[in-house]
């Protein structure tokens, strides 16, 4: 790798980030049964102290995502105890999730309920969210339905439709000016006939309808099979409606694998649109990277080391391609040089580049290795096993 290949590298990991899920280091499973780890964090605090474990030796993870019910268990009252762990754990909370799916209540769903008891309930939760994120200094709030049907002819899809964009809109109003509202789409499951912000296009014209501050997330194991994410990216891009990601990986449906374990070229290419986006209109759009797995067989801290080293390694490809040849090549319709200039990139070994990058921020080159030589996860193993032997996490 020449010294201009390796300055590239450097610059795109200088401005790299990505937020860890809370509910990554928790114990999760399937809906068959869940695989207990003696090690996994149960409370908020040992959440925060394993997402410290992956910043510390990334040094790219300064924010830990919450989840309201799993994570603010007194609601509000909790942000004064989660305000100590940023200074304890080096760590600090990052988008706040608040939790419309799993009370009882939200049996036929939250915004899209056709009871306005409990959409008012939803809203009152939604409003509780947006005061936690306050409080703990989060910009984000990151909304997920699991709002849809499971039969034909069951629920009114445009009553739901409107209701959605009340409640959102409503919701909007209490956002604070520096704070975001994320809007995620997903197509099924839990519901599994029709889901109310089932894709891109049903999230933008509801985060349109929300106001200024609402942009859409996009998670990328919310597709069906073979979609082409990337160009849902640059859409949303060249529409200014890009918020933010959740990353990980799928095979078959919202497998929540390891992001880049399965297609990791899928997310090269994400990358590129959003480079190639910049490089073009000299604009920095805001986007939140996060990511969003769950770790059922693999040890979670280092499932989530692996995740950021491989983002790292994504990224850095990304900005590898030559944008200005890329465009030339495009607008000629010379096919193949374009598309090499996309598989030289992704072909690159960075890896040495990100060790030097690494060593030059006093970081260990081998995050991974350096966290099992610190003890850490044995230590970790002793204080938390008894407990977990009896304690299943309350997340799918
Ligand atoms: C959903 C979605 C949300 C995540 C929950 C746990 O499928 O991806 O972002 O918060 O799972
Ligand atoms: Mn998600
Ligand atoms: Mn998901």
């Amino acid at each position: 790798m020449n010294a201009s290949t390796s300055d590239k590298v450097c610059t795109a990991l200088d401005t790299f980030r990505i937020e860890l899920p809370s509910w990554g280091f928790a114990n999760t499973g399937t809906r068959f049964g869940k695989f207990i780890q003696p090690a996994a964090a149960t409370t908020t605090e040992e959440k925060f102290s394993d997402a410290g474990q992956v910043h510390l030796l990334t040094g790219v993870c300064p924010n830990v995502a919450l989840h309201v019910l799993w994570d603010c268990p007194r609601g509000v009252q909790s942000t004064d105890e989660i305000k100590g762990f940023t200074d304890k754990y080096g760590v600090a909370p990052g988008s706040i999730n608040p939790n419309l799916f799993q009370d009882q209540e939200y049996k036929y769903g939250s915004f899209g309920n056709p009871d306005p008891s409990i959409r008012e309930r939803a809203l009152r939760h939604t409003r509780d969210s947006i005061e936690i994120a306050r409080r703990l200094h989060s910009r984000d709030i990151s909304f997920w339905f699991a709002d849809g049907s499971n039969y034909p002819g069951t629920q009114n899809i445009r009553h739901r439709k409107e209701w959605f964009k009340e409640a959102l809109n409503q919701s909007h109003a209490g956002l604070s000016p520096d704070q975001r509202m994320l809007v995620e789409y997903k197509p099924f499951e839990p519901a599994f006939y029709h889901t109310d912000i089932a894709d891109w296009g049903m999230a933008l014209i509801l985060a349109r309808a929300a106001g200024p501050q609402a942009k859409v997330l996009v998670d990328t194991g919310h597709h069906y099979a073979a979609q082409n994410i990337e160009q849902i990216v640059a859409w949303l891009l060249s529409e200014d409606m890009l918020g933010g990601f959740h990353f990980n990986d799928r095979r078959y449906a919202d497998d929540d694998l390891t992001m880049g374990s399965i297609d990791p070229y899928q997310v090269f290419r994400i990358f590129h649109e959003i480079r190639f986006f910049q490089w073009e209109t000299g604009k920095q759009p805001d986007i939140a990277y996060m990511v969003d797995q769950s770790h059922n067989l693999k040890g979670k801290i280092e499932a989530m080391i692996q995740t950021v080293i491989m983002a790292q390694q994504l990224f850095a490809k990304g900005a590898l391609v030559d944008a200005k040849k890329l465009a030339g090549a495009q607008t000629n319709c010379d096919l193949i040089t374009a598309e090499s200039l996309l598989q030289d990139a992704f072909a690159t070994d960075v890896r040495p580049a990100i060790q030097d990058w690494r060593d030059s921020k006093g970081l260990p080159k081998d995050p991974l290795e350096a966290f099992r030589q610190s003890g850490y996860l044995n230590r970790i193993t002793k204080e938390r096993a008894a407990k977990n032997s009896h304690n299943v996490s309350s997340y799918a």
